[in-house]
């Protein structure tokens, strides 16, 4: 069998409260395109590798040894994709499909959560690539506190959470596919592989287009 030549790899980002399932529907996103062929790989924001300079700063303000007031924390966040533009433009670029968990809006939403005005939090984002795909992983609070309990980091309260969760019902858009968290994973699985190869014909013949601008 021939395979079809490929151009620009898709930018598929996830998002969603912590728990909400990103990381194991990333993972398996990752999987199910491969399995098809599909050139990919996976990225997190916040990348926490401790070689890096920005990574380290970000570890160590989630784990509270350090501490940054909320405009500062959300360069800092915005810092770390900017540094990451040119590498993943690059990879899309050689047809490379870039799963990435958590991008813009948790910059955005989170930092909303601590009071920040939503557009100059979508400024600092406005130059950086743009998804072709953005997956939500809908879960409430409740829901969310139901698997398990929290962990140490600087976020992880109830109360954080509820804000959270009001930050992206006010900055979702009409194009994001909304998953259910709660549903059977490896339905949501089979929807967000689904999706994710319909993207891919489709970004083909676009070009990459950037954030807010
Ligand atoms: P994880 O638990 O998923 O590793 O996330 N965050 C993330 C921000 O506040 N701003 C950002 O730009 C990003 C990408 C979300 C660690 C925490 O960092 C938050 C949870």
């Amino acid at each position: 069998i021939s395979k079809k030549p490929r151009g620009r790899g898709a930018f598929i980002v996830l998002e969603g409260l912590d728990r909400s399932g990103k990381t194991t529907q990333s993972q398996a996103l990752v999987e199910g395109l491969r399995k098809h062929d599909v050139p990919t790989e996976f990225i997190r924001f916040p990348d926490r590798n401790p070689e890096n300079p920005l990574s380290k700063a970000i570890s160590d303000y989630l784990s509270s040894k350090t501490e940054l007031d909320a405009m500062t924390a959300h360069l800092l966040f915005a810092a770390q994709r900017t540094e990451m533009r040119s590498s993943m433009e690059a990879l899309l670029a050689a047809g490379t499909t870039l799963v990435v968990d958590r991008y813009s809006y948790s910059g955005i939403a989170y930092s909303m959560a601590k009071g920040l005005d939503k557009q100059w939090c979508s400024n600092v984002e406005a130059y950086l690539p743009k998804p072709d795909l953005v997956v939500y992983m809908e879960i409430t609070p409740d829901q969310a506190a139901l698997r398990g309990g929290f962990g140490e980091e600087r976020y992880e309260t109830r109360l954080f959470q509820e804000k959270v969760y009001q930050a992206y019902q006010a900055i979702k858009e009409d194009n994001w596919k909304v998953a259910a968290a709660t549903e059977n994973p490896a339905e949501i699985a089979k929807g967000l592989l689904e999706s994710a190869l319909q993207i891919l014909d489709q970004c083909q013949a676009l070009p990459l287009s950037r954030q807010y601008h």
